[in-house]
């Protein structure tokens, strides 16, 4: 823990020194890096919060959004799962542009100094056949595996319940696959489908489905708060990317329609844009990417980041998460708790392989129940502005 310390105080004196550059106070680090202090400063049920209340703004009730809808859940359903989102170059800046305004909404709540930590997990990945046991699915980090999560960290959140049914599909992303990626020199290689190897979305995608439930869908998979954890790892290894390539924005990739270089970011539906607001192209450009800073991964090299739940594996030189221990009784089950079929409180989400018809109905309706939430309406802004520190979050103040 003293370690652990140090390592904090490092990086808040890191970020002091690139304050004046970026405006930025803090650092994200893997979650099972964090010390106890850090730990008081994780907004542990921000969806449950009365205070962030506050930013269910008047702006939002006089346009019909559900009263029980609180922010959490507004912000959640602005991730459609559109391609204009998805499947192309815009994937990287759209969702950093996302996970900037999500951290935008605790920082209002909860001070500049929270952050959304990341989750590494090629550390769980690398437990093999033991993945279901990882102790990342455990009280002290992102509770219930299976069924509906009413363990851990985002025990019972209240709204749309989220399930979870780990391991049966999908796959975590693997130190290899993150080497590959990284092996790349241009955007241009590693936005392709056509190129498993070194298609970074679609080893993200792989994730979704791995966490199965709420996370398997793009409509719903923001409703499950380890979806902002999931993509801060995925921002943290495209900013790997993006510095060593150098060229960034210049080397935003041609080619894809519904990711033009020009286009500008939208979310939900369209309707909401940043004020000023931002390309595609934009996005990649470092102004963005300074409102972020991240520690390293955990690795041998700096003793797993002085983790207690991870473990050098000196042969495979790599960073190993633990196992929950037996007692924790969500860890069997497994088959009575996944049967459950429904998630977000919304009917009969089929979990895990049902036939794809049934899961496009089932969406169908997700898409339904959501959009009635959001009724057309004149422009709104997202947040106060008065409520966020605009020199903070370039992008904190949300507009038509
Ligand atoms: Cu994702």
């Amino acid at each position: 823990m003293h370690n652990a310390n140090r390592q904090l105080r490092k990086s808040y004196s890191k970020a002091k020194t690139r304050k004046q550059e970026n405006q930025n106070g803090m650092c994200d680090v893997e979650w099972r890096t964090f010390s106890a202090c850090q730990y008081k400063r994780l907004p542990q049920n921000i969806a449950n919060n009365k205070t962030a209340g506050k930013l269910r703004i008047e702006n939002f009730i006089s346009c019909g959004v559900r009263p029980d809808m609180n922010t959490y859940d507004i912000i959640a359903s602005i991730h459609t799962g559109s391609d204009r989102e998805h499947q192309g170059p815009a994937f990287f800046s759209w969702h950093r542009i996302y996970l900037l305004l999500y951290e935008a909404a605790l920082q209002a709540v909860f001070g500049r100094d929270v952050t959304v930590p990341y989750w590494d997990s090629s550390c769980d990945q690398a437990m093999g056949n033991r993945q279901n046991r990882t102790f990342i699915f455990s009280n002290k980090y992102f509770g219930t595996p299976f069924g509906y999560v009413t363990e851990g960290f985002f025990a019972n959140l209240p709204g749309k319940r989220i399930i979870r049914c780990i391991g049966a599909e999908g796959g975590l992303t693997s130190k290899n696959a993150i080497a590959a990626v990284l092996s790349r020199t241009s955007h241009s290689q590693i936005v392709q489908d056509g190129q498993r190897r070194y298609f970074f979305e679609g080893y993200h995608n792989i994730v979704h489905r791995w966490v199965d439930g709420t996370m398997a869908a793009g409509l719903t998979a923001a409703f499950d708060p380890m979806f902002w954890c999931h993509h801060a790892f995925v921002d943290y290894v495209w900013e790997l990317f993006r510095i060593r390539i150098r060229n960034a924005p210049a080397d935003y990739p041609l080619g894809f329609p519904l990711h033009p270089p020009e286009d500008l970011m939208n979310f939900r539906n369209y309707r909401y844009r940043p004020n000023p607001p931002i390309t595609n192209r934009e996005g990649y450009s470092s102004r963005y990417a300074h409102l972020r800073h991240y520690e390293p991964a955990p690795s041998c090299q700096n003793h797993c980041s002085n983790s207690p739940d991870l473990y050098c594996n000196r042969q495979k030189d790599i960073c190993i998460s633990l196992e929950r221990v037996p007692e924790e009784r969500y860890a069997k089950d497994r088959d009575a708790l996944c049967d459950i079929g429904t998630t977000l409180g919304v009917d009969n989400i089929p979990v895990g392989s049902a036939d794809s018809t049934t899961t496009m109905t089932a969406l169908q309706r997700v898409e339904q129940a959501v959009l009635q939430d959001f009724p057309a309406c004149t422009p709104l802004k997202l947040f106060k502005i008065n409520q966020i520190d605009p020199n903070a979050r370039g992008i904190s103040i949300f507009d038509v």
